[in-house]
């Protein structure tokens, strides 16, 4: 069959086979994941159509306001999740604590927890810009069958079986990997199907885009200062374009096509920057090494920090892997 006819569907039970024992729990969590998406989608899409725009008022953890939408895409993802009992538990950006998932009041036998951000960047609705999820997904390491504990979420990133990204664009694209490279997938919308349309994505190894929030350049540490300035000089490929939209899936997206690093230090305002490294860090930077590229917080492998609490943030350094390096050059110079 001509790989570029190939649905979502029909790519996720051809690669069952790549996982040894697989009981067929992770293609069915990848399908919920699916179908979930495409109810999201259509909301998103009709955003600038009905009165959904705005805040709903509530505040979530990290004291930010939720978007209607936020609010929508969260319950979306956790309903079609528990529905299906195809998860053990699961922990959300938008929720204070994890969720244990039961099957009529009983522990239930599944092995994996989903960790998600169901619509990040929703500030960006408002203006009809790109927002995304982003999903992150692992083996329990508590007994099945037991409750879940704070100790199946707190895993560094290496222990993720998959993970991947929504992008509700231009086109509406679904991107993950399951440790097997990295495949993207759009949406025909006329008939709600995904297909393969970005086989093995590949971050080019260097490129010419640079992804930071300016406006916060006298906050930053001077390695990232001086990385800035390193872009922005005339010299061999340089100037680099800056880009920014502010949408980390968008700009990722974006990088992961074209070449790229994408930005979110620490600052004197916000001591481990912005990002979360469970909902938002760690599966993007699975994404960016399965594909070539490298995610680092400045100094050391995002993939490879143990979290110690479901919120966490974490500076992030992500895109084409000799970018990050040279950025991380400048941060060890100021280390
Ligand atoms: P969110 O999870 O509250 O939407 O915040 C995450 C978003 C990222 O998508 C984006 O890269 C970043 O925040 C932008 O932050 P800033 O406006 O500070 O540059
Ligand atoms: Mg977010």
């Amino acid at each position: 069959m001509d790989k570029k006819n190939k649905t979502l569907g029909e790519f996720i039970i051809e690669h069952q086979a790549q996982f040894q024992y697989s009981s067929g729990e992770l293609s069915k969590l990848i399908n919920a994941i699916r179908l979930a998406a495409k109810v999201v989608n259509h909301e998103v899409n009709k955003a600038g159509l009905i009165d959904i725009l705005g805040a709903v008022g509530d505040t979530n953890i990290q004291g930010e306001e939720q978007q209607k939408l936020d609010v929508l895409a969260n319950n979306k993802f956790i309903q079609t999740l528990k529905n299906r009992e195809i998860v053990c538990g699961i922990a959300s950006e938008e929720e204070d604590h994890f969720i244990q998932v039961n099957s009529n009041n009983q522990q239930n036998q599944n092995k994996y927890v989903v960790l998600i951000d169901p619509l990040d960047g929703s500030s960006n609705i408002d203006v009809n810009v790109s927002v995304g999820t982003i999903f992150s997904i692992y083996r329990r390491v508590t007994p099945i069958g037991s409750p879940v504990t704070m100790e199946d979420f707190l895993q560094p990133g290496v222990n993720q079986v998959a993970a991947g990204y929504i992008i509700y664009g231009t086109s509406t694209m679904l991107v993950y990997t399951t440790g097997y490279g990295v495949n993207g997938f759009t949406l025909n919308p006329a008939i709600g199907t995904f297909y393969l349309s970005h086989p093995d994505m590949q971050y080019p190894e260097t490129g010419n885009i640079y992804s930071i929030n300016e406006g916060n350049y006298s906050h930053f540490p001077q390695g990232v200062k001086d990385y800035i300035k390193y872009c922005q000089k005339e010299e061999d490929d340089r100037p680099y374009t800056s880009r920014y939209i502010g949408s980390l899936v968008s700009d990722f997206h974006r990088n992961m096509i074209k070449g790229g690093i994408y930005m979110y230090p620490k600052s004197s305002v916000a001591s481990n920057g912005k990002l979360r490294l469970l909902y938002e860090c760690n599966p993007m930077a699975f994404l960016a090494e399965q594909a070539g590229g490298k995610a680092s917080d400045g100094f050391k492998r995002i993939l490879e920090i143990q979290p110690t609490e479901l919120h966490e943030r974490v500076p992030f350094f992500c895109g084409s892997r000799k970018m990050v390096e040279k950025a991380e050059e400048f941060m060890a110079l100021h280390a």
